[in-house]
């Protein structure tokens, strides 16, 4: 089957509106394949996202979706009766059989969620309320989560923050070199390696588990286009037992720098200190409420961790021949690294006043 008629395939699974009458690829994400479907129905247009699981990524795909549904109808039970609600949560579309996913002839799973429309999504930052915005949105989803009823949620990743596991990957995929590139990231493994004091910091704090996003990323946040608003909270694989911190973090990899993930001029990489304030403003807007002291006091701290932790991924797919996150040109991944790591030695010097600043806006 050719990839085209297996996505039309796919979306034949689901409850959509109409008639199908397009799909192309959408966003920008590392890892699932994402098409934005659009379907005739009743004179006009209706959209679509359908989305296949990356099953190398994701090995037990049911329980991703598991979470999914569980998580979704809780945030969808919580936000009934506010204001624009079905815009504030992804909403899964039922496939035909009643079930919220497909599994193809082929053994992939696919998903569909109802189109935001509306609103749109950036990969750096444009300005300090944004900053704002997308740190409260992810901020409130802690907290909306936070009386999700039992049983826990799976982990569809063991292991996914876990910064010393992450290094001993690293190390690992440093000493088999399987595509010999360890000698051209020379500096890139000297930094990891200088930097592995670090890694165990938040794990020993003791801090308590949450349920947390754990990719955190300025993309997946929907703003809504008219009022700038944070409005929904997207990329739910991911959704488990976690640290707050963790959301935290990775929220300050994405949203401080004014550079792409990617970029090549390391110049433009910087922790920009009124993108922090207003990230941490913003989540502590939602999240002060049930945010400990010791949370609190590793806020900036977590935003290095988090960063190192994305680079060392970064440099462990590039060392092993880049199987992992979606590739767009050669030695992409190790440009991704280089910026993560320009990023850690901007938020060092920073730092002391990152926590002079999180201490005085704290309780
Ligand atoms: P990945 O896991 O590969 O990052 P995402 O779930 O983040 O995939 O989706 C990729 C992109 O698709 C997002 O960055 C966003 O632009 C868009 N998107 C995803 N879900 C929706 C939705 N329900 N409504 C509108 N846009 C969406
Ligand atoms: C991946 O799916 P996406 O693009 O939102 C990755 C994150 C990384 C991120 C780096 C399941 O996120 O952990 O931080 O790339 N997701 C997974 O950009 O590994
Ligand atoms: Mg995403």
């Amino acid at each position: 089957m050719s990839a085209a008629s297996g996505v039309l395939q796919a979306a034949g699974q689901f409850q959509l509106q109409g008639q199908v009458s397009g799909f192309e690829p959408y966003g920008n994400g590392h890892i699932n394949d994402t098409y934005l479907v659009t379907c005739s129905a009743n004179g006009g247009a209706v959209r679509y996202i359908l989305q296949r699981i990356n099953r190398h990524v994701f090995r037990n795909p049911a329980a991703v979706m598991q979470n999914i549904e569980r998580v979704t109808l809780h945030l969808a039970a919580m936000t009934a009766g506010e204001s624009d609600s079905a815009r504030r949560v992804p909403l899964l579309i039922p496939a035909r059989d009643g079930r919220a996913w497909h599994v193809d002839g082929e053994g992939e799973t696919w998903r569909a969620y109802r189109f935001v429309d509306g609103a749109c999504t950036y990969e750096t930052a444009q300005s300090t309320s944004q900053a704002f915005q997308a740190a409260r949105a992810f901020g409130h989803f802690q907290q909306q989560l936070a009386s999700l009823p039992p049983p826990r949620l799976i982990e569809t990743i063991p292991f996914f923050h876990d910064t010393p596991k992450r290094f001993a990957a690293l190390r690992q995929a440093i000493d088999a070199d399987v595509c010999n590139r360890a000698a051209l990231a020379r500096p890139e493994i000297d930094f990891a390696q200088r930097h592995e004091s670090i890694t165990a910091a938040l794990l020993d704090a003791n801090l308590p588990e949450r349920i947390t996003h754990n990719d955190t990323k300025l993309n997946n946040v929907l703003f809504d286009e008219a009022t700038g608003e944070g409005i929904c909270v997207i990329d739910l694989d991911t959704v488990m037992p976690g640290l707050a911190l963790y959301d935290f973090g990775d929220m300050v990899r994405t949203t401080t720098s004014p550079a792409a993930e990617d970029e090549r001029d390391l110049g433009k990489v910087a922790m920009q200190f009124p993108m922090f304030e207003a990230m941490v403003r913003g989540y502590l807007s939602a999240a002060a409420e049930f945010l400990s002291e010791a949370e609190q006091n590793l806020l900036a701290f977590s935003g290095k961790l988090i960063t190192f932790e994305v680079g060392i991924r970064f440099l462990a797919d590039y060392l092993a021949g880049d199987t992992y996150f979606k590739m767009h040109r050669e030695g992409h991944n190790l440009d991704r690294c280089r910026t993560q790591f320009k990023l850690v030695e901007s938020i060092e010097r920073q730092e002391e006043e990152m926590n002079r600043l999180v201490e005085s806006l704290a309780r």
